[in-house]
């Protein structure tokens, strides 16, 4: 795709009143301050097209940009995961989100934005799983790669890979700030406009089964270790509370109570 013309068309607040429109609609997404303005200004060469913020998680809107006069549109989504945001905040975000994926008829492609250095969150994870769950084609885009030399580059993409279940090659690596990796994302939309793409690279490789399985099995194996953890701190507590010989007194009284 050649990106000839872009502009602002409106910010959402609730997802009841969506933007209708005609164009094929791409989503970002991802965490606050991953940098999803900077590559929306990046992709469409305007400086200030999105705002970029030095204070994550203030915008709680969608806000859908059309590019070359109805061609396409970009609708960048709010941020997620910013600590400092009361939750009753973050369940609104969440139900934006949720409520734009599960509604939106134009969308043909989220893209989920990470960052490169550092392995995808647990709520990066959840996006993915609302993505799989209401079968949304989905590309991982990393972001700051020029913060990472060319050998970490290579390390932290197998690092994402692996927490999102993807292979490296799937994953598509820019610089807001270098302003690499465009052509490739602009390649990326090209497939995804011309429907080339009937089964999404990155899906296949998993079915949504196998995905939800491995999900499933990695909860339940955190689980597991939370639960070891907790019995270790409580064996660890007792040990210190109740040195062998009162313990002993201590159980006794229980039992003797217990009996009456
Ligand atoms: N070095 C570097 N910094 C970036 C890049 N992309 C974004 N940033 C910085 O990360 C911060 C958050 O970016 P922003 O686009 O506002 O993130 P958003 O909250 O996801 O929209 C800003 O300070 C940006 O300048 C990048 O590719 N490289
Ligand atoms: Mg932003």
């Amino acid at each position: 795709m050649k990106m000839k013309n872009a502009q602002f068309v409106i910010s959402v607040a609730d997802f009841n009143m969506i933007h209708q429109h005609d164009a094929p609609e791409i989503a970002i997404a991802g965490k606050s301050n991953v940098g999803k303005s900077s590559f929306i200004n990046m992709l469409t060469n305007v400086k200030k097209l999105a705002k970029t913020s030095g204070e994550p998680g203030r915008t709680r809107l969608l806000n859908y940009f059309d590019i070359n006069n109805g061609e396409l549109m970009l609708v960048d989504l709010p941020g997620y995961g910013y600590a400092r945001v009361p939750h009753g905040e973050q369940d609104k975000w969440a139900s934006l989100i949720q409520g734009y994926l599960s509604t939106g008829p134009n969308l043909i492609n989220v893209f989920m934005l990470v960052d490169i250095r550092h392995e995808p969150s647990p709520l990066d994870i959840q996006l993915m799983s609302y993505l799989y769950h209401y079968n949304i084609p989905f590309t991982v885009i990393a972001t700051k790669g020029d913060k990472l030399s060319k050998v970490q580059l290579v390390k932290a993409k197998q690092v994402v890979a692996n927490a999102l279940s993807l292979t490296p090659s799937s994953i598509y690596v820019t610089s807001a700030l270098k302003k690499t990796g465009v052509q490739e994302v602009l390649d990326r939309i090209t497939e995804l406009m011309d429907g080339a793409i009937v089964s999404d690279e990155a899906i296949a490789e998993f079915t949504r089964e196998e995905y939800e399985e491995e999900i499933i099995a990695k909860e339940k194996s955190a689980a597991v270790k939370a639960e070891a953890a907790a019995k270790a701190a409580a064996k660890a507590a007792e040990s210190k509370y109740y040195p062998s010989n009162t313990k002993k007194k201590s159980n006794k009284r229980s039992n003797s109570k217990s009996k009456k």
